[in-house]
């Protein structure tokens, strides 16, 4: 038996934690949320609060690669020709002044294949490891993530990246509606509001965890196997 010390229960429920049956899964550490000149610096957002996590998150990473347990990230993006971008989504990107699909100065915005949407250089992942494209916020969404990860046979995900309240959030949320035991590292998460931030750690953390448990990069560290 081997747990996590989180809240709101020491993680996973049933103390099975084994790198064979648990992944980290890195949300979208990409240049366009954390870089400057990407979609969230031409939104006028704090840039501070995206690249907080980058440092936790690479801790992490070495401690989890050295352990071998599987090791997953996303980006998120679109087809070069905007086929799986939804007109809303376009709509609402460009009333806030950065148009996904315009040129940027890291090429043009979330679109695969562009700088700008690559993941950045302190994080990229190694040989190996899973990398999976999704044009939404969701990780589940449009992407081949769950059959990746049954086929593995994994049943723990540790989940980080940017942003808290978005992406993070919505890939636990269809995570844990899958039946994935989940737990998300807090200080290796960021948003592009503090209280946004904070609010959705905390609601992971209601009716008894009911979307997984919260810990943060040292308590993860000193409790893997
Ligand atoms: C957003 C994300 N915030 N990765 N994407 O649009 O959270």
């Amino acid at each position: 038996m081997s747990t996590i010390d989180s809240r709101p229960y020491k993680w996973p429920y049933n103390g099975d934690l084994r790198p064979e049956n648990t992944a980290l899964i890195i949300i979208d550490m990409q240049t366009d949320f954390c870089g400057k000149g990407g979609y969230v610096d031409a939104m006028g957002y704090d840039l501070s609060l995206t690249r907080a996590p980058i440092a936790p998150i690479k801790a992490v990473l070495a401690a989890m690669r050295a352990k071998g347990y599987h090791i997953l990230h996303t980006r998120e993006g679109h087809r070069p020709d905007l086929s799986d971008l939804p007109a809303n989504k376009r709509w609402r990107s460009q009333q806030i002044g950065a148009g996904i699909g315009d040129p940027g100065p890291c090429g043009k915005i979330l679109v695969r294949g562009e700088p700008g949407w690559d993941i950045i250089d302190e994080l990229y992942p190694q040989d190996g490891e899973t990398i999976i494209d999704k044009p939404g916020k969701g990780s589940f969404c449009a992407t081949d993530l769950e059959l990746v990860l049954r086929m593995r046979g994994i049943e723990n995900l540790v989940i980080c990246g940017i942003t808290t309240d978005v992406c993070v959030s919505t890939t636990m949320r269809e995570a844990n509606d899958r039946g994935f035991e989940c737990v998300v590292l807090e200080d290796c998460c960021g948003a592009t509001d503090r209280g946004n931030h904070d609010a959705a750690i905390k609601m992971v953390t209601m009716q008894g965890g009911v979307f997984g448990a919260v810990a943060d990069s040292r308590t993860l560290i000193a409790g893997l196997v």
